[in-house]
């Protein structure tokens, strides 16, 4: 079976066509921004679909979308960083043009499967995979299955309110867990201790000509940069505090931490494990690992593909 796996983002568009073995064989990326309107993001779709297809017999399409997906009726409900995201109706939309069946998941639940069936959670029996990326997305494999929940929006973990005292979300709550722990979270409250304190973290982004970012706050830490220690501390404070309550709640064996914040390596896991070994109760303790994703950028779409070549969720 050939499958297109594709990853609709905020900022970009990716779509690969897998062989019957699950290898990749063409590949094609492009930006999102540009398209105004829900069916033009579409019709970008559609158009990369075919061009990595071409002279393929393609038998079906996985897409990836960020926000609430009714995977059922493959509606995107909502997507904060589209244009006109509201109620799309992507499977039919796309199946209509191409004539080969559309499946639509939640960006994290794919990128779930994808490091379940292809990844750092092979082998797992109860997996867990987080991102802290721009927000802080989930997916949930139980017993080897992609839970999707009674209408299929389960494993938005990252709008779990850990203080509702704290900062204003962009669902409209305040303090859920990734307005603590995302990268844009590492990014705002170097930006607040910034107000007060000299940092590296303005000049190493000033350097690299880009706007400061989580990525910048993990190099002047390296640096032994006081507020990128300080930012650091506090942001994976809260990461171990969400995924204790994630221990509590799922009792998995293995949990798997993909997104750009990840990148940060062994500057990142080892603290991140001491500080959610210190927040589970003791039967919890040393009952799971904590790993870093095994794939790269492209797991959404390697996911999405996997629903495919897998027994689907
Ligand atoms: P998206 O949310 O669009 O999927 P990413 O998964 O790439 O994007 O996550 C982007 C976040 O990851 C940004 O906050 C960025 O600063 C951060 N990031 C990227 N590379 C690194 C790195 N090497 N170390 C720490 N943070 C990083
Ligand atoms: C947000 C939410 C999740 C998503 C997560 C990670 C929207 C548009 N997105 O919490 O559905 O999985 O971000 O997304 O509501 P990323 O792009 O930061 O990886
Ligand atoms: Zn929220």
């Amino acid at each position: 079976q050939y499958v297109v796996g594709i990853d609709l983002g905020g900022t970009k568009i990716a779509a690969a066509l897998f062989d019957p073995a699950g290898a990749i064989i063409s590949r094609e990326q492009m930006e999102t921004s540009g398209a105004r309107t829900a069916k033009e993001v579409v019709q970008r779709m559609v158009s990369m679909i075919r061009t990595v297809s071409a002279g393929y017999p393609l038998a079906g399409v996985g897409l990836a979308s960020p926000g609430a997906v009714d995977s059922r009726e493959g509606i995107a409900l909502n997507g904060t960083n589209l244009p006109e995201w509201n109620h799309v109706p992507l499977k039919k939309w796309m199946e209509k043009d191409l004539g080969v069946e559309v499946k639509v998941v939640n960006d994290a639940n794919a990128a779930a499967w994808g490091e379940y069936v292809h990844g750092a959670g092979k082998g797992a029996e109860n997996m867990v995979y987080i991102t802290f990326s721009t927000g802080v997305g989930a997916g949930i494999v139980l017993d080897g299955k992609l839970l999707l929940g009674s209408r299929s929006f389960a494993g938005e973990l990252g709008h779990t309110v850990i203080d509702p005292g704290g900062a204003l979300c962009s669902c409209g709550n305040r303090g859920c867990w990734e307005t603590f722990a995302s990268g844009t979270a590492i990014r705002d409250s170097a930006l607040s201790l910034m107000k007060e304190r000299e940092s590296l973290i303005r000049t190493l982004a000033e350097e690299q000509g880009e706007a400061v970012s989580a990525k910048h706050v993990f190099e002047a830490q390296k640096q032994g940069d006081a507020v990128a220690i300080d930012v650091i501390r506090r942001a994976v404070h809260y990461m171990g505090l969400g995924l204790a309550n994630v221990i509590h709640t799922f009792n998995p064996d293995r949990i798997v931490i993909g997104g750009g914040v990840s990148r940060a390596g062994d500057q990142l896991f080892p603290a991140l494990r001491a500080e959610t070994e210190r927040f589970v109760m003791a039967p919890y303790r040393q009952s799971y690992t904590l790993v870093p994703a095994g794939l790269n950028d492209d797991v959404g779409l390697i996911g999405a593909a996997a629903l495919f070549h897998t027994n689907p969720p």
